[in-house]
């Protein structure tokens, strides 16, 4: 029998910047549709949403979406990551400024319950002040992705296809963490429109 991972992988969409014509929109679209070309089965899509930059001023408003996942092939999370880093390279993502204009950001949300690379790290991470986060960047993976619990631009389109996913560490859910944030920064993500990513 074929081993299959049945956690939920939990991956996050953006882009800022149009590529060739085509608009931030259409860029997800893309992205999603090459998600499976790439070993990762497409279990759920949410909308697309527009979302102001953060921090605010650094750029143009961002598209962004959620999707959960299912590796077809038995692997670790790092081979999941390096998927995501190939579909970002088609798309031209180069990194030349942290948080800067991007024409596709994947981020690896959440592989199930999986803490990685140990629970203190990934606590440490996320427990990194405001003005630090901009001038670090993890050399490995952190699980799950340490700003999940701070941001509506994941978490609204997060909650409409894994409102129930716990965080391992704080224990709360996905709709949880999005109660806890502001009610501004939560209507401040607004749907493109009514059709999913997928
Ligand atoms: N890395 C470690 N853990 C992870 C993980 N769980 N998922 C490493 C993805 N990558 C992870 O990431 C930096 C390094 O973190 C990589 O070496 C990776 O192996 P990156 O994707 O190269 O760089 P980045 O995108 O500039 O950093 P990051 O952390 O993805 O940026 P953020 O924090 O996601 O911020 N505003 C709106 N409205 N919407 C957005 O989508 N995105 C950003 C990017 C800023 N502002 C935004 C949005
Ligand atoms: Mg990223």
């Amino acid at each position: 029998m074929t081993q299959r991972n049945e956690a939920p992988v939990l991956v996050a969409l953006g882009s800022n910047l149009a590529l060739r014509g085509q608009s931030p929109d259409a860029i997800l679209r893309a992205a999603v549709a090459a998600l499976p070309e790439q070993g990762l089965e497409v279990v759920a899509a949410s909308r697309l949403f527009r979302t102001p930059c953060f921090p605010p001023g650094a750029g143009p408003d961002y598209v962004n979406a959620a999707a959960a996942v299912r590796p077809v092939r038995a692997g670790a999370p790092r081979d999941i990551l390096a998927a995501l880093h190939a579909i970002e390279a088609r798309f031209a993502r180069t990194r030349a400024q942290r948080w800067g204009m991007r024409t596709l950001d994947l981020d690896l949300l959440a592989v199930g319950g999986t803490v990685l690379p140990d629970p203190a790290t990934q606590d440490g991470w996320r427990a990194l002040p405001a003005e630090a986060q901009v001038a670090r960047v993890p050399d490995r993976l952190i699980l799950p992705h340490p700003r999940i619990q701070d941001r509506a631009f994941v978490l609204v389109p997060l909650a409409e296809i894994a409102a129930d996913w716990v965080h391992p560490r704080t224990g709360l859910s996905v709709a949880a963490m999005l109660a806890g944030l502001p009610p501004a920064a939560r209507a401040a993500v607004v749907p493109l429109d009514p059709a999913t990513a997928g």
